[in-house]
């Protein structure tokens, strides 16, 4: 009967150092998490021009904290980021990706431009870029070729 006791000593000696163990790593889990980013939403209309293109799409972030958009970059042709203010586009360094928000491009609003076009991208066809962050890992999109006049029903943007 001696046995029993000290066995129970050390089954709760290992249930303690387990529970141990699982508070530490949820710690570093929310410490090292950051950011949690999903892209949707991606598509290009089928440009009119042969050497530019816009792309549009939202950047999810279900993340304790923000990251930033930093650049973007393709194998169909160069890659900027552009914000539109007062119906003019210009380039920006950097977009934010808010925590618990969203980084949208859109028509008429931030876009991806392409330039200097090394294919003229075709409606039915995918244009894969690669999105990088200040903070989270690159991400991969491929984004459909839409007819030019396609619009995102709004009724799916939350999907
Ligand atoms: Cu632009």
């Amino acid at each position: 009967m001696r046995g029993r006791p000290a066995l129970a000593a050390v089954t709760m000696i290992g249930a303690l150092v387990l529970a141990g163990c699982g508070d530490s790593d949820s710690g570093s889990d929310s410490s090292a998490s950051g950011a949690e980013l999903s892209v949707g939403a991606a598509y290009i209309p089928q440009p009119v021009s042969a050497s530019m293109a816009a792309g549009f799409l939202t950047v999810t972030n279900e993340g304790d904290s923000g990251d930033e958009l930093t650049s973007v970059t393709s194998d169909v042709g160069d890659v900027t980021v552009h914000e539109t203010v007062d119906g003019t586009m210009r380039e920006v360094d950097r977009l934010p990706v808010p925590a618990h928000g969203r980084l949208v491009l859109e028509s008429g609003g931030n876009h991806l431009m392409f330039e200097n076009l090394k294919r003229r991208p075709q409606e039915g066809q995918t244009v894969s870029v690669e999105l990088r962050f200040a903070h989270s890992d690159p991400v991969t999109v491929e984004l459909p070729v839409k007819a030019a006049t396609y619009r995102p029903d709004a009724d799916h943007s939350g999907h």
